[in-house]
């Protein structure tokens, strides 16, 4: 994919989550390398720029549950427009987070200029990769952060009233939606990948099958029968050994070799529409090893595998 163009943008958004710290993720993953790696990169060619951050103006600690809603409602029209200038020009946007719940801006941002550059019904593939199914709807048994919900919302389920945002109503195809490294689910979220036959490979899923198997098949199930893909990386997804700076670590995740290959796979996807990283949370790393591990994955992602 030597033609390809990325811009970096920053999604300082943390406010879909109880915790403070997501909203320092951008800043974190540049200086921890990114800058260095965008330097680098377009110095030898790469046709790659950081078109900064897309800042949202609300504040926490106000508006209806569940956490973030009314934040988001004023935040996904700004990122949502955005995105739309480098998707537009064919740029593959990589998205910094933030937490998780930007998705609910990207993901629609790319299924809009999807179908507005290709037929009114274009859809789009999406490799979800996280600790959690981010499934959630509002209500007694759930966290009620926005950032347990993104791909409830997604699918077309209820998540407070954003779908009367214009913007966010497009939806995705739950064919077209793929789990990778799922490894801790709620019984909302049970029920519904099995009523929806949502593909889902779990830890064990890569035990058994490795994770070059578990590419081949996520990347081409998500592309099939779509016109765009977007690899979403929540960094909790990685095991809290390699990436501890997170809200909810979960012990039995994916190597970071192993999240190497999800860079090269989504590097040589035909189809990339856009990446998003999201969840690293400075306050609770360690020595910004989340970062760290962050950067060198956009790097890899960017750069291509090394032979
Ligand atoms: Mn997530």
């Amino acid at each position: 994919m030597e033609d390809r163009r990325w811009e970096i943008i920053g999604a300082p958004f943390g406010l879909g989550t109880s915790y403070p710290g997501t909203e320092k993720g951008p800043a974190a993953i540049r200086d921890a390398g990114l800058k260095r790696i965008v330097e680098y990169l377009s110095s030898s060619g790469v046709e790659l720029v950081d078109g900064g951050d897309v800042e949202p103006e609300a504040s926490r600690g106000s508006g209806r549950m569940p956490t973030g809603l009314d934040q988001m409602m004023a935040y996904a029209p700004a990122l949502v427009k955005w995105l739309d200038v480098p998707l537009e020009a064919g740029t593959v946007p990589v998205v910094l987070g933030g937490d998780h719940s930007i998705s609910i801006a990207s993901v629609s941002a790319v299924i809009r200029s999807l179908r507005m550059r290709n037929s009114p019904d274009a859809s789009v593939g999406l490799v979800w990769v996280d600790a959690h199914p981010d499934l959630e709807t509002p209500g007694p048994e759930s966290t009620n952060d926005l950032n347990a919900m993104p791909i409830a919302h997604l699918l077309g389920r209820e998540v407070g009233n954003l779908r009367d945002l214009p913007d966010l109503t497009p939806t995705v195809h739950p064919e077209h939606l793929v789990y990778v490294g799922i490894r801790d689910v709620v019984d909302e979220e049970r029920a519904a990948i099995h009523d929806l036959g949502i593909r889902c490979y779990t830890m064990t899923d890569i035990e058994r099958l490795g994770i070059v198997e578990v590419c081949s098949e996520a990347f081409a199930r998500a592309a099939e029968g779509s016109d765009g893909l977007v690899l979403s990386l929540d960094i909790d997804a990685l095991d809290p050994t390699v990436a501890p700076g997170v809200d909810y670590p979960v012990a039995g995740g994916l190597t970071f070799r192993e999240a190497m290959v999800i860079m090269e796979f989504a590097h040589r996807s035909k189809g990339l529409a856009l990446v998003e990283l999201v969840e690293v949370n400075p306050e609770k790393d360690a020595e910004d090893e989340t970062s760290k591990v962050a950067a060198r994955l956009l790097h890899r992602l960017i750069a291509g595998p090394v032979l």
